[in-house]
């Protein structure tokens, strides 16, 4: 039987069970659970925090994950993925407030950044030749600027009405992501060929979808 960790509750949530249900695969789902079996697909559903999924598939607890590319990338595995799914895209962005000064990324030569993605964010300023301080801080990054903490941002953006709440410009695209589908790399025969039904069934959904 195959595991396949998704996102428990957030922006990955629901297209990912809607995906598995539009792939023919029927099974109880209750918020309160923490896993569910599939009726009529060898497969068991786990029910996690996204930062938790990468790490969970590499050490092989669970066998699959649906998880944003940005979150893959930044935990350090991304030779775990197998293929895109199209949902969930968004944008790993620099922003800086609206009346700052900014022509170039050589603007932010030692300049403090408040980030959720300092690997991301590290890797991108460095084969730029920037060294700036990162400030890791796991969530409301956007409102940095305006408590002092930072000159600059780098945080996930889709419309861009959140950088406009809070008086910020996106000034650099760092990292496009969409929700990918993970696989551990150490898969028996039995379940490699079970990934290569549900691949097979995902992209058949997807071209239907087109
Ligand atoms: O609880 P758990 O840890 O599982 O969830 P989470 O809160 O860490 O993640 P969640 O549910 O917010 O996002 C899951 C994934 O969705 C992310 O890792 C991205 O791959 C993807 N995604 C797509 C987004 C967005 N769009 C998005 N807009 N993730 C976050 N945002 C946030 C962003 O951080 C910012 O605060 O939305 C705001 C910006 O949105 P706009 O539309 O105003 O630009
Ligand atoms: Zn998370």
């Amino acid at each position: 039987m195959l595991r396949l960790a998704i996102q428990k509750s957030g922006r990955l949530s629901e297209d990912s069970l809607n995906l598995i249900r539009e792939c023919g695969i029927s099974f109880l789902s209750a918020s309160y659970k923490l896993k569910t079996e599939a009726t009529n697909f060898p497969l068991e559903i786990l029910y996690l925090r996204d930062d938790d999924i990468p790490g969970y598939v590499q050490d092989g607890v669970a066998d699959l994950g649906i998880v944003g590319q940005n979150v893959l990338v930044e935990a350090g595995f991304p030779g775990l993925e197998v293929e895109g799914l199209g949902f969930s895209k968004c944008r790993l962005s620099l922003a800086v407030p609206r009346a700052a000064a900014y022509d170039s990324i050589e603007d932010l030569q030692g300049v403090n950044i408040a980030t959720s993605y300092p690997q991301i964010l590290g890797q991108y300023l460095t084969e730029r030749g920037v060294k700036a301080n990162l400030h890791t801080i796991s969530g409301s990054v956007e409102i940095a600027p305006s408590i002092g903490l930072a000159e600059a941002i780098c945080d996930i953006v889709s419309s861009g009405s959140t950088l406009l709440g809070n008086g910020l410009r996106e000034v650099e695209t760092v990292f496009r992501s969409e929700a990918v589908l993970i696989a551990n790399q150490n898969l028996s025969a039995e379940k490699k060929e079970l990934l290569e039904q549900l691949q097979f069934r995902m992209q058949a959904v997807r071209r239907a979808r087109r």
